[in-house]
């Protein structure tokens, strides 16, 4: 075998080590992000890591082995078949039908059993695998990972009593890349600051400002989006999801001077007459100079969406400047869209959304290649060639007890980087609409403003 050195540089190519910045699963921000996975993909990597592992062990000592879900599964039927040692499996969850057994295979109650474990942070999820392993009379001694990343895991275990066998620390992972030039000495100390539960500053890329957007877009709609957005100092899109033609006639009127863009459900207004709900906001989006986002969320065929868009009472067409729709139909269903901006709806705010990261991934590449499309709804930063607008944000409350999760002004312009917010509730229900929209106008833009000023704060 090569050495661990030039093993490590192998494994690295698969792309299991990225630095940057990341938020892990406790909050905390991280220069660097590990994941294990992609070394099962390449069997003879595998199959060495396998030995690799096992070379370091009593092997004397052990009766079984047990990867620890799901990471280690693969290392751990690997190191297995190398070393004859039986596999148990240990489920994340006990099953809720049947045995509800949570170790599954063959094996006796007092047999020692050697825990497999890819990436070893605060050691937390290992003292509960270990504790769920003893309750089924199984013992365990020794644990081994393949890569230790130094956040006091390995103190924890052997306070307890355990005995842990490291592969890899990221410290001399960290040596191993400036070596070979992946990182630089300054990466390394900030890594190493990190590590010791300093506080590290990222770079923050800035974000581009409406100006430089104003100079890249092609469609009209966002042109004009940016130009009002510009002239009124205002990202402010207000919701109406009021129902009466008199509530939206009024609220148009009182926060009109201060928005970007009216956003309407133009299907929730109970009283809708072409005649005396849209023609007067018609003339309300000219005098106070907004534009009309109707908030339809198409979600069906090409042929359909054609139909509600252009058909039926509302006829969207005839009036709105942009709206909204799903990307679910796929590219070819937003073609009827062709005289408006679409926003296509990337992501969505609510709890226990079905937007997926895998989700947001394919509806973006519809959103970014179809032209009707000037922008997305997303909560999650997308590339900055089009717009982005972000529902969910609120000042004074977190949710709204039916799934809503809001956030301020100052993350969704500095940590994603929006273009527009999209207040609901926070202006039509509150006591005073006309002051509600001044103040979000003013919060938001002030973050617009800072967010244009982050400096790289690299020490
Ligand atoms: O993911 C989304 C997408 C949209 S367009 N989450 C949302 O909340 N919206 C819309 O934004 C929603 O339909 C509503 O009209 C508005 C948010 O209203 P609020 O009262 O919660 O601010």
């Amino acid at each position: 075998m090569e050495s661990k050195k030039e093993f490590f540089l192998e494994c690295y190519k698969l792309g299991i080590i990225k630095f940057g910045r990341f938020t892990l699963k406790s909050g905390i921000e991280s220069p660097f992000y590990v994941d294990l996975r992609p070394l099962a993909s390449d069997p003879k990597i595998l199959k060495n890591l396998a030995n690799y592992l096992l070379e370091m062990l009593p092997l004397d000592n052990f009766d079984l082995i047990c990867g620890v879900p799901y990471a280690a599964l693969p290392m751990a039927t690997a190191m297995s078949l190398e070393s004859y040692i039986p596999l148990i499996i240990k489920r994340k969850e006990a099953k809720s039908y049947g045995t509800k057994k949570l170790i599954e295979g063959i094996y006796q109650k007092g047999q020692n059993c050697l825990l497999v474990e890819d990436v070893i942070t605060s050691g937390k999820s290992l003292v509960e695998t270990i504790s769920e392993v003893e309750q089924e009379d199984i013992k365990v001694s020794d644990i081994v990972v393949v890569l230790d990343r130094e956040q006091g895991g390995k103190q924890l275990l052997e306070s307890k009593g355990y005995r842990v066998h490291t592969l890899f620390n990221i410290s001399e992972v960290c040596d191993i890349l400036q070596e070979n030039g992946e990182l630089t000495e300054n990466e390394v100390k900030r890594i190493h600051d990190f590590l010791q539960g300093n506080h590290i500053e990222f770079e923050d890329k800035a974000r581009a400002s409406y100006e430089q957007k104003l100079k890249n877009v092609q469609h009209s709609v966002s042109k004009k989006l940016l130009e009002i957005a510009l002239a009124k100092k205002s990202n402010l899109i207000a919701s109406a999801d009021v129902t009466t033609t008199q509530e939206l006639l009024a609220l148009a009127e009182k926060v009109g001077p201060h928005i970007v863009a009216l956003k309407t459900h133009i299907d929730i207004i109970s009283d809708f007459e072409y005649e005396k709900t849209i023609i007067p906001l018609k003339e309300l989006s000219a005098k106070h100079q907004f534009l009309l986002m109707e908030d339809r969320k198409f979600a069906d065929i090409g042929n359909t969406q054609e139909l509600q868009f252009k058909s039926g009472v509302f006829k969207i067409t005839d009036w709105a400047d942009f709206v909204t729709s799903q990307v679910i139909g796929g590219f070819e269903s937003l073609d009827c869209f062709n005289n408006v901006g679409v926003v296509a709806i990337v992501g969505m705010s609510s709890k226990g959304t079905l937007t997926t990261s895998s989700y947001r991934e394919e509806a973006l590449k519809i959103t970014l290649s179809h032209p009707n499309v000037i922008g997305g709804v997303s909560q999650s930063s997308i590339p900055e060639e089009i717009l982005l607008f972000t529902p969910g944000v609120n000042l004074a409350d977190s949710g709204d007890g039916k799934g809503q999760q809001y956030n301020t002004p100052e993350y969704v312009f500095k940590t994603l980087h929006s273009d527009f917010i999209i207040v609901g509730r926070g202006i039509y229900k509150s006591n005073n609409p006309e002051e509600a929209a001044i103040s979000y106008k003013n919060e938001g833009w002030n973050a617009y403003i800072k967010s244009l000023k982050i400096i790289a704060t690299h020490n």
